[in-house]
């Protein structure tokens, strides 16, 4: 019923102080589709082209499509694509509702659809948070899983595809034959260099079916990397009944987030953008330097927490960072891996703001969801800092430790004796080892043969094996608390 339900008409009868949509939305176009709306767009990407909605933009609006459930869709549409965006400091909340969002569509039920909105020629720019699955991609070797079944579908299937891949092929063959301008693709996914991975992946998969559009990708397609911070856990009933309660009116879908953020984005639109740098967001030539340090700081030290979580039966990152022991190893953490950063990004203010936002009690941001995928976010995030520190022979004690913990946190069962949950399908479909039944040694070296996460280099390296054996061993026998407080 739409006068119990958050909707255009309820719009008016918001209680003062909640900020709405103070455009006319129906005078608002699409220029923007976005792939993957999870609550990170809809507490991020979202919410600044709302801003520049506000302002007048009325070129900007979003087409947002699932790639996989209709959740989303559902939750939306008797919404009219409205949603609260709740921001949470830990003392106070504050609710605002999007309007950015056009349109809803759930990929798998009408491919054309996707496919239609992606050629419309008013839109210019294609965001992207599919998270490092959604690349479908051997990232650290930056190739695609070329027997991956969404990609083998697309092959055969180039009209109905599944994959990022095969939409943005699909969408790109026929503007070009339409003459529509050329698209921008930003992604807006946590890995290095998200734009240039995309570009190469993507002029990969043309490559196999469609040669003739790897060379227009190359010519003629934007892909700037962009790196992207705000923390946003999954939402919660609770949240909906808090949200519900301040609204006056029921919200299937909000999000909740913290009031930090930060978007930085390579400036390579040559179609045109929206004004963003209105709201805070930096447009630089070269993104590497911020990348690394969100990547390695926030988002290692992240999964390092989440592995402790997980294996001392901890379930928030408030819970497990309130542990004095836990606070002292991830400062150390940063520590040694801030010496990797680039002088043109301040760690130590960067660091300043972490103890913060990690000690925020409002968020609930759960252990398992980090831990979700981290054989994905593992490469990235703490392997990469650690083979720079180990070759330019740096203190690195607290990074191996981090690695080993994400090993033990692999384990069937936690220091209670409860069962891990692990949501990593990567990591489910490699045979990983019983640990409990296995020496240290053997652990380790079973571990470093799974080439999604260690690359050969890496297993080459003299002494590697045995640091991580030693860590590992230690978080066995001394307990995750012990062996993090006797590291680094
Ligand atoms: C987290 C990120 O779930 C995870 O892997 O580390 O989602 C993190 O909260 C964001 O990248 C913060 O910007």
């Amino acid at each position: 019923m739409s006068n119990t339900r958050l909707c255009q008409t309820t719009l008016a009868a918001l209680p003062a102080g909640i900020a709405a949509p103070a455009y006319d939305r129906a005078g608002v176009t699409p220029g923007i589709v976005h792939l993957g709306v999870g609550a990170f767009h809809r507490a991020h990407q979202a919410v600044f082209v709302d801003d520049c909605l506000n302002r007048g933009e009325a070129g900007w609006g979003i087409v947002a499509a699932s790639l996989r459930n209709a959740d989303t869709r559902d939750a939306l549409a008797p919404q009219d694509n409205l949603y609260t965006y709740c921001e949470r400091d830990g003392r106070d909340e504050r609710l605002r509702v999007v309007g950015s969002i056009l349109e809803t569509l759930v990929a798998p039920e009408s491919p054309a659809r996707l496919i239609e909105r992606l050629c419309d020629p008013r839109v210019r720019i294609v965001t992207l948070t599919v998270t490092e699955k959604g690349y479908l991609a051997n990232l650290s070797e930056r190739r695609l899983m070329r027997d991956h079944p969404d990609l083998v579908h697309d092959l055969e299937n180039p009209d109905a595809p599944r994959s990022i891949h095969g939409f943005l092929l699909a969408a790109i063959r026929r503007r070009r034959a339409e003459g529509a301008v050329p698209l921008t693709l930003l992604s807006c996914d946590n890995l290095p260099a998200n734009g240039t991975v995309l570009r190469l992946l993507l002029t990969e998969f043309a490559h196999i079916s469609d040669p003739d559009l790897a060379d227009y990708i190359a010519s003629a397609v934007s892909c700037p990397c962009a790196m992207v911070d705000r923390i946003v856990p999954a939402t919660t009933g609770a949240d909906r009944l808090a949200v519900a309660h301040g609204l006056g009116v029921a919200d299937a879908w909000p999000v909740v987030a913290e009031p930090y953020f930060r978007w930085v984005i390579e400036d390579r639109f040559p179609h045109g953008r929206p004004g963003l740098e209105a709201s805070g967001v930096e447009f630089v030539d070269d993104v590497e330097p911020y990348e690394h340090m969100k990547l390695r700081m926030l988002n290692g030290a992240h999964t390092a927490i989440a592995a402790i979580g997980q294996i001392a039966g901890l379930a928030t990152v408030t819970d497990i960072y309130a542990e004095v022991r836990v606070r002292a190893f991830v400062d150390r953490y940063w520590r040694e891996v801030a010496s990797t950063l680039s002088p043109l990004v301040s760690g130590a203010d960067y660091v300043a703001g972490l103890r913060t936002r990690f000690a925020n009690p409002a968020l609930r941001h759960r252990a398992v969801q980090i831990a979700s995928d981290a054989s994905q976010k593992v490469p990235q995030r703490i392997l990469a800092p650690l083979l720079e520190l180990r070759r330019d022979n740096r203190a690195h004690g607290a990074v191996m430790m981090a690695l080993a913990l994400w090993i033990r946190s692999c384990a069937a069962r936690n220091e209670a004796g409860e069962p891990i949950i692990i949501q990593d399908p990567a990591f489910n479909g490699w045979t990983a080892p019983d640990q409990e039944f296995l020496p240290s040694e053997a652990v380790i070296e079973r571990f470093l043969g799974f080439d999604r996460v260690f690359s050969a280099p890496c297993r080459a390296e003299p002494g590697f094996a045995a640091a991580l054996t030693a860590a590992y061993h230690t978080i066995r026998t001394k307990g995750v608390l012990t062996a993090i407080e006797m590291a680094g």
